[in-house]
């Protein structure tokens, strides 16, 4: 069920590409004004354990994206709304530069459909004749885009198209309607008309839906096909503009006259996230990345990586980022260029580069080819590594972990000054405890934990779609369809609540995992790491401040800094304890009840996967490429004449 990839040759976009739609639209945009809002769906029952914190305090890097395409594509009135800080927002209710926007843009995660969902039907409550065209994107959409369209005839409404992929595609969409635009035509129109005419059919990546009757429900989804990826991501627009964006957070249900003034982005934003690399080279069957990334490694040079954490630093004065990599250590020369760069920076504690740090993902097998260039790396500022350790024996995934690499890998990292922070996966076979061999999760928690683990996330396994074992899952029986009556909601399909198991007692899963959290997370822990702190590593107390300001401290000034770098170091540990223990009265609270259901509700597993009730096609009329097993093909009639694809080629010529 992995989504496939285009032919060897046609992956990637030419060299240049990026760049020069960004220039085209340029010109467009100042001929043809368009205001746009980009909403991100979150919903706050979702909000537990690992990332309390982390889930409110970092704009997602999809969202701030697609506003940085915007904006550097000359549409500079648009406006990003995070339902994470704006819970009450309404589209039907937004005016923005005093009208409603041509265009509103709404990306989502699956865990966030209910959001999601709400967020367009509200959209769809606007008067049809002055309706904004809707695009939704993000991860919901690029491995099931059908749900975005509405096979209900009593509620019909529902995205215009969905996007599959990343900023060219929209890009591409946006060339073709301002090209055709005519004018005074609404957006909506002229996406109408570019669908019937088949102009969107050379642009892959997006899917989009027909009816017989206008303002009718979906009867078809076209299926463009799979993206181009682009190869080189310095040519992205830069992540500085989309920040300026920013809906102020508030409990209204509209916009307010201005964004979030630059100089109280930092207030609300703590962490940055930045693409720094893209894809993997493993191949886990539980994870859609792979294929998503149609086997392709991207990544951006050192410099840009550089320049990027130096002008969101210098104009919103944020100092930590999170490397959004699936596997920042997936290729040394590739990683060590970007460590260089920053390390240089770095070390001269040049301003504003002293100062900045990061976190970001890797694995363990790869943790170990780059062992002696671990001290470098830290150099760069490189603080904490989520390890995907999903299993001390590698009995459940094997990606080239072991107990002794896995353990190796934490010291060697430690004694850099990174923290290892891992990540582990719980399934069927896996009992809480066990006596005489380091199978438990508990077992494995106590581990990682004495080898310095100062945080962890306990995920049961669950189908995740795009992977290779999504349609077993449910095609097996694994996934639950409904449990005490109640269907399987999106919102709880995110890893923390048991909802696909073999288990004669799936509720036991549940409380493990709740217990295993307890045995990480508690106040006997939090007290024992005040004295005996994982956190107080190599350089956690270095001096990061800027060579010139710290010359100028007097000696009593010089003892306090030293001090509270002292204190930092030390009660880190703790602090993140503090925070573990606040997460799990937060999941304690929501997957308790959850457990109760397990316990006495009867359990209907699915017998097939989740496909679209909506037939589907490509544009020629073959099988969808976003479509899973099961899904009808659209009936031949309805085939729109096949236009001749416009290459990027022959769009720059
Ligand atoms: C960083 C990250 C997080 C951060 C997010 C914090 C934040 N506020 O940004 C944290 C650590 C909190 C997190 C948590 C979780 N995450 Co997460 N996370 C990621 C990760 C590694 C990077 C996301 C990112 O920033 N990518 C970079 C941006 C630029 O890419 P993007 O978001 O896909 O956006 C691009 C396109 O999708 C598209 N696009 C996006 N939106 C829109 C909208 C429109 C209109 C258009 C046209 C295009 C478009 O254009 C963008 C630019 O290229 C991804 C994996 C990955 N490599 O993407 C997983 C990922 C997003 N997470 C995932 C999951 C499952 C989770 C959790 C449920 C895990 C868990 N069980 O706890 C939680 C959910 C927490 C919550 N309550 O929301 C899944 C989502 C799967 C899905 N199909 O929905 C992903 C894809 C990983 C995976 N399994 O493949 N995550
Ligand atoms: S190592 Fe991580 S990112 Fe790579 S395929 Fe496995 S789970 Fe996915």
């Amino acid at each position: 069920m992995e989504l496939p990839s285009r032919a060897p040759g046609e992956i990637l976009l030419p060299q240049g590409e990026m760049t020069d739609i960004r220039r085209r639209l340029r010109a467009l945009a100042a001929q043809r004004d368009v205001t746009s809002v980009i909403a991100c769906a979150f919903d706050h029952r979702t909000r537990v354990l690992p990332f309390v914190y982390a889930d409110l305090r970092m704009v997602p890097a999809g969202v701030r994206a697609i506003g940085s395409a915007l904006v550097d594509s000359g549409f500079s009135k648009t406006r990003i709304v995070l339902q994470q800080w704006n819970k009450n927002f309404r589209p039907d209710e937004m005016r923005l530069d005093g009208r409603i926007p041509d265009l509103v843009l709404v990306s989502s995660m699956h865990l966030h459909s209910s959001a999601c969902d709400r967020l367009i039907r509200a959209a769809n409550q606007i008067d049809p004749a002055q309706r904004p065209l809707i695009i939704v994107g993000g991860p919901r959409f690029i491995y099931e885009p059908w749900q975005a369209f509405s096979h209900d005839p009593q509620q019909p409404k529902g995205a215009d198209a969905a996007v599959t992929g990343e900023e060219y595609v929209l890009l591409s969409l946006l060339e073709v309607l301002l090209t055709l635009r005519a004018r005074h035509e609404s957006l909506r129109s002229v996406f109408e008309r570019a669908k019937e005419s088949g102009a969107l059919d050379a642009i892959p990546g997006l899917v989009y839906g027909r009816s017989a009757q206008p303002e009718g429900p979906v009867e078809e989804l076209v299926d463009t096909g799979i993206q181009r990826l682009l190869g080189n991501l310095d040519e992205l627009p830069h992540p500085v503009l989309g920040y300026q964006l920013l809906e102020t957070p508030g409990r209204g249900t509209t916009l307010a006259a201005q964004a979030l003034p630059v100089n109280r982005v930092r207030k609300h934003c703590k962490i940055s996230s930045l693409v720094l690399t893209v894809g993997c080279k493993f191949r886990c069957a539980y994870c859609p990345i792979p294929a998503y990334n149609q086997r392709q490694y991207r990544v951006k040079s050192g410099e840009r990586v550089a320049d990027e954490m130096g002008r969101i630093n210098a104009t919103y004065h944020i100092n930590t980022f999170f490397g959004a990599d699936d596997n920042f250590f997936n290729d040394a020369a590739r990683t060590l260029d970007i460590a260089e760069t920053l390390a240089r920076k770095r070390t001269a504690r040049e301003r504003p580069y002293g100062n900045i740090r990061y976190f970001t993902e890797a694995t363990v097998h790869d943790t170990l080819i780059l062992r002696e260039h671990l001290p470098l790396i830290r150099r760069s500022g490189l603080t904490g590594v989520w390890m995907g350790v999903e299993d001390l024996t590698g009995s459940l995934v094997k990606k080239g972990q072991n107990k002794g690499k896995t353990l190796e890998a934490f010291r060697l990292l430690r004694e850099s000054g990174i923290y290892p922070i891992p990540m582990m996966m719980h399934h069927d076979a896996q009992p809480l405890v066990t006596f005489r061999n380091n199978y438990g999760i508990v077992n494995q928690l106590r581990t990682l934990r004495q080898a310095g683990a100062i945080y962890t996330q306990v995920l049961m396994l669950s189908p995740a779609p795009g992977s290779k074992w999504y349609g077993d899952t449910f095609s097996s029986g694994l996934a639950f369809a409904s449990v005490a009556g109640r269907p399987i909601e999106q919102w709880i399909s995110d890893g923390n609540y048991v909802v696909a198991s073999k288990h004669p007692r799936p509720w036991i899963k549940q409380l493990t995992i709740l217990l295993a959290y307890l045995f990480f997370f508690n106040p006997l822990r939090l007290l024992l790491s005040l004295f005996w702190s994982k956190s107080n590593i190599p350089h956690a107390d270095d001096e990061t401040r800027p060579a010139e300001e710290t010359a100028r401290y007097t000696p009593w000034t010089k003892f306090k800094r030293w001090l509270s770098l002292k204190a930092r170091a030390q009660l880190m540990d703790a602090a993140l304890q503090v925070v573990g223990m606040a997460g799990l009265i937060q999941t304690v609270r929501r997957t308790l009840p959850w457990t109760w259901q397990l316990m006495r509700g009867r359990i209907v597993a699915c017998d097939r996967p989740p496909a679209s009730k909506i037939p589907m096609r490509s544009p020629q009329g073959g099988p969808a490429s976003h479509a899973l097993p099961g899904t009808e093909l659209a009936a031949p009639h309805a085939l729109l004449p096949v236009v001749q694809p416009h290459t990027c080629e022959s769009k720059a010529a």
